[in-house]
């Protein structure tokens, strides 16, 4: 999506906080608009607190000078805003694929509200499309990869299962695991999917989030359509 459809549902999303909110700063490019129109009312006098889900997004916030704490030092959030990679009409969302969805997830869990910004184009019928990111412990990498490659058989995935790289070298997350990116086509019972994920011993999380999302601002070029 252009970068200006990003920006565009990052600003509608600025309604959502209010000056003394505890605030989730999400990762990814879209949410990168949100902190930095955040910073840019923190330099005005703006209070918050907020726990970013990601080493990048706390240095983007620490170099804007917005004030963090963590789920160590409070254990609830006003509000978490945050992009997603799809999300249906049900709100049911895909993350990941930045990497984040842990700690995006601890943290949505841990709000009142977790608001996504997106363009349209994330918008879908049935998730599935886009690879489902899922968590793994590094020890026991194949035991995991055939348990979840059974589920995927089960569920009558259309595609494969990789083990995510970068520079030649698997993608390591903020925590210390691996991202397996599972290729479903369409997942049509996401809740089944969730908890059959869920029992696999490896699996730390996955990139389904479900009943967490409260409200959409998704923008299209003829403006931002809100969800929710
Ligand atoms: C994070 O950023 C992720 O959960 C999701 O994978 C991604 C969306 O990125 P972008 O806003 O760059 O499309 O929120």
């Amino acid at each position: 999506m252009s970068d200006e459809l990003k920006k565009q549902a990052a600003l509608a999303a600025m309604s959502e906080v209010k000056s003394g909110m505890r605030i989730g700063l999400g990762t990814g490019s879209t949410a990168k608009h949100f902190v930095d129109y955040l910073g840019a009312e923190v330099a005005k006098g703006f209070e918050c607190l907020c726990v970013p889900t990601s080493i990048a997004t706390m240095k983007q916030a620490q170099s804007l000078n917005i004030p963090l704490t963590t789920l160590d030092e409070i254990d609830r959030l006003d509000v978490t805003v945050d992009g997603a990679d799809e999300i249906d009409d049900r709100m049911q969302l895909i993350k990941g694929g930045g990497g984040a969805l842990l700690r995006e997830k601890i943290v949505a869990a841990a709000s009142d509200k977790m608001v996504v910004i997106a363009d349209t184009s994330k918008l879908v019928e049935v998730l599935g499309k886009f690879a489902l990111p899922i968590e793994v412990n590094k020890f026991g990498l194949g035991a995991t990869q055939n348990a979840v490659s059974a589920i995927m058989q089960d569920f009558k995935a259309e595609g494969g299962l990789v083990l995510r790289q970068q520079n030649d070298a698997p993608f390591v997350t903020d925590g210390g695991h691996f991202i397996l990116d599972a290729s479903f086509g369409r997942i049509s019972d996401a809740k089944a999917l969730s908890d059959e994920l869920l029992n696999v011993p490896g699996v730390v999380q996955h990139g389904l989030f479900l009943g967490l999302c409260a409200k959409a601002y998704l923008a299209d070029a003829n403006g931002v359509k809100e969800l929710g």
